[in-house]
């Protein structure tokens, strides 16, 4: 495993097709708890008991509250150095002529907001519902979603909003209950994702996985899918990961400040990206 950074842009200049992952983790130093560090937990629940359909079924209400919760923390956001890092390597490989493809497990829309286009969300969004009865998906960025959740989803209270679910966000069209378009566990992936990821990884000569703890599926499989076809892995972490054994590459460290430095990836250009 080698973390040369001139071997790194080596493999880059002969890359045809260049596909990026990414996790929790490259939104951390924005500010956005990760899954499965320390945050990861909203009051005393571990985020993957609440992003189920059961748990949703259940208590919409908790459900919903948790998810405001993220909203107003991400709606507080901005993308860092990795996301814009992210969004230059784009527009780079557009420039050398290489096909590149951004695929993110996060909800929180940070890369489009750092310029990356085409964004293939894996996992869904936090900015869009779907009706649980018509089935209607639609963008909602407004805060709250609706006036029962203000001021709710304190991730350090025990008193739950109990909200009834008539107050709960609901559907333009039929008024049925709406739910965050979401892929939550024990989901399938939506069809065009799965499309557009399969199409992406077919003859991906380079995989970046960032901030991953490489453990969530079908996504977790994409890793050790490139180098069985012949690709090589470069992984961007904090820490070692099930697939970091997989990859060619280990840029262990922040990703703010990892990725611009393995892809020679400027102060200038960084702001430049801002700046769009
Ligand atoms: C599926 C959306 C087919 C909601 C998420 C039993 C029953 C049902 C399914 C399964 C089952 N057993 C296994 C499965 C499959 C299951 C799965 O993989 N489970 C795991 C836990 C074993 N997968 C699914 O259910 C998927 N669907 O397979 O459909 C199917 C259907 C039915 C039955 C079988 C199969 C759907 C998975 C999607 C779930 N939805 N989120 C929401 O976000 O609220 S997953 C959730 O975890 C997030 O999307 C998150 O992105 C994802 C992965 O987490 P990470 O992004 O990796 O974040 P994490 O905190 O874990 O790690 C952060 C990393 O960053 C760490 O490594 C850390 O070191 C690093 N880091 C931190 N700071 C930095 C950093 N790195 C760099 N710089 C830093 N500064
Ligand atoms: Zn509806």
């Amino acid at each position: 495993m080698s973390d040369s950074v001139e071997e790194f842009s080596s493999v880059f200049q002969h890359a045809k097709k260049v596909v990026v992952l990414t996790g929790a983790g490259i939104s951390a130093e924005s500010g956005i708890p990760t899954f499965r560090g320390e945050g990861g937990l909203w009051r005393d629940f571990d985020a993957t008991e609440l992003a189920t359909p059961g748990a949703f079924a259940a208590n919409p209400s908790l459900v919903w509250e948790f998810y405001h919760y993220r909203r107003t923390i991400v709606a507080g956001a901005s993308p860092n150095a990795g996301h814009y890092a992210v969004a230059a390597l784009q527009r780079r490989c557009r420039r050398l002529g290489k096909d590149f493809i951004l695929l993110t497990q996060n909800i929180d829309g940070l890369h489009a907001k750092a310029g990356s286009t085409d964004v293939v969300e894996l996992h869904g969004s936090l900015w869009e519902t779907r009706c649980c009865h018509c089935k209607a998906v639609e963008a909602n960025r407004n805060m709250p979603i609706c006036p029962a959740l203000d001021g709710k989803g304190a991730p350090d209270t025990v008193h739950e909003a109990n909200i009834p679910s008539m107050q709960l966000p609901r559907c333009n069209k039929c008024n049925g209950l709406l739910r965050p378009r979401v892929i939550w566990f024990g989901e399938c992936l939506e069809r065009d994702v799965l499309r557009r990821t399969d199409d992406a990884l077919q003859g991906c000569d380079l995989l970046l996985v960032v901030g991953t703890s490489a453990v969530v599926y079908p996504a977790a499989g994409y890793a050790p899918l490139v180098k069985s076809q012949g690709g090589v892995v470069a992984e961007f972490n904090t820490e070692d990961t099930p697939i970091s054994y997989n990859c060619r590459f280990k840029f262990q460290g922040p990703s703010s400040v990892k990725l611009p430095t393995a892809l020679g990836i400027g102060e200038d250009e960084l702001a430049e990206m801002k700046e769009t």
